[in-house]
């Protein structure tokens, strides 16, 4: 059966339980190495959990980035130019999105989301701060070429994906989307991507994993998840939160590690872990130019422009959609 959380599409079972979910957990914990998609992470108290991660001391990306864009509106003005379709992948950074409309005068506002709740919050929300803006939300998954607003069709466009959520993704998922992107945006586009830049591993290690705890309670919220929607009975409190750099592919890995042996049952399977064994539950990328420069252009993208905050933690790149040319 379909039903509609918010304008959502969730596919459950008879008893209820998210097929997807189920899916992903069961085929995870089932590998060599256990890993379960990060995107579970954000049922509404993951949701809430990383909004209180971006208000920490030690988290620096979203300070870094807004920084960015409350400073550098003026040179956005003139590479960008005023009069584009601006559109969100992925709606509802409330703060980030305005600080980029009030700089560029767009001609009208596409937020891309999969989730209906938050592109309604976020569309009322940016008509409400800016009344003469036409805004066209489009629910959708922007990870396949979406079909814009027939009413932005002519309009210049400009892709915003800000919070390094690029970062999540491996290298082939990531070139995948950014082609997506090209796609929905046509020839001539602009991109402006926030990307978080390679650093002292202490720092990068500390916003992921922060003395307060919350990205501790962020992480071992995917397992309280799964015991309650697939009636599991992992032993939270033995599986402990873990920020790992992994310097051969520039990322901060986050695990759950089994501080005993441990069995349990998901959904009527049986799983054991050894101690120290982990379940891998999220990516995050960090780039430097080289790295940012070479992605971009895998996945059609021609970088333009390059801005860092003040401490040079955080990039963020205006990239164009070239028509394709001969190159040697
Ligand atoms: C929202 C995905 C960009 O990777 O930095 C924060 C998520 N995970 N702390 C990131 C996150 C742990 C965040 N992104």
């Amino acid at each position: 059966m379909t039903t509609r959380k918010g304008l959502k599409l969730v596919e459950r079972d008879e008893s209820g339980v998210d097929t997807a979910f189920r899916a992903d957990v069961l085929e995870g914990l089932s590998q060599e190495q256990k890993a379960i998609p990060a995107r579970w992470l954000y049922d509404d108290a993951g949701s809430q959990l990383f909004e209180d991660i971006t208000q920490l001391p030690e988290y620096y990306p979203t300070r870094a980035e807004a920084e960015i864009l409350e400073d550098r509106g003026e040179e956005f003005a003139r590479l960008i130019g005023e009069g584009r379709a601006v559109v969100e992948f992925g709606s509802g950074s409330s703060v980030k999105t305005p600080l980029l409309l009030s700089a560029i005068a767009p001609s009208a506002y596409v937020p891309l989301d999969i989730s209906g709740d938050f592109l309604r919050a976020a569309a009322a929300d940016l008509a409400e701060k800016f009344p003469g803006l036409p805004v066209h939300p489009v629910e959708a998954d922007f990870m396949r070429q979406v079909e814009l607003p027939a009413e932005v069709a002519d309009l210049p466009k400009l892709g915003f994906f800000p919070g390094s959520t690029i970062g999540n993704m491996v290298a082939r998922t990531a070139v995948d989307l950014l082609r997506s992107m090209r796609e929905t945006l046509g020839v001539g586009a602009r991109l402006l991507i926030g990307m978080d830049l390679i650093k002292d591993e202490e720092v990068l290690i500390a916003a992921y994993d922060d003395a307060a705890g919350v990205t501790a309670e962020f992480n071992t919220n995917m397992i309280r998840r799964i015991n309650r929607e697939l009636d599991g009975d992992i032993p939270v409190e033995k599986l402990i939160h873990e920020a790992r750099w992994n310097d051969d592919f520039a990322r901060v890995e986050m695990h759950l590690v089994a501080s005993e042996a441990l069995e349990f049952t998901v959904d009527g399977q049986s799983f054991g872990m050894q101690m120290g064994e982990t379940i891998h539950t999220e990516n995050s990328h960090k780039f430097n130019r080289r790295t940012s420069n070479m992605l971009l252009l895998a996945g059609g993208w021609e970088p333009q422009a390059r801005w860092l905050d003040s401490k040079g933690r955080f990039s963020l790149i205006l990239a164009e959609a070239k028509p394709p040319r001969s190159a040697p």
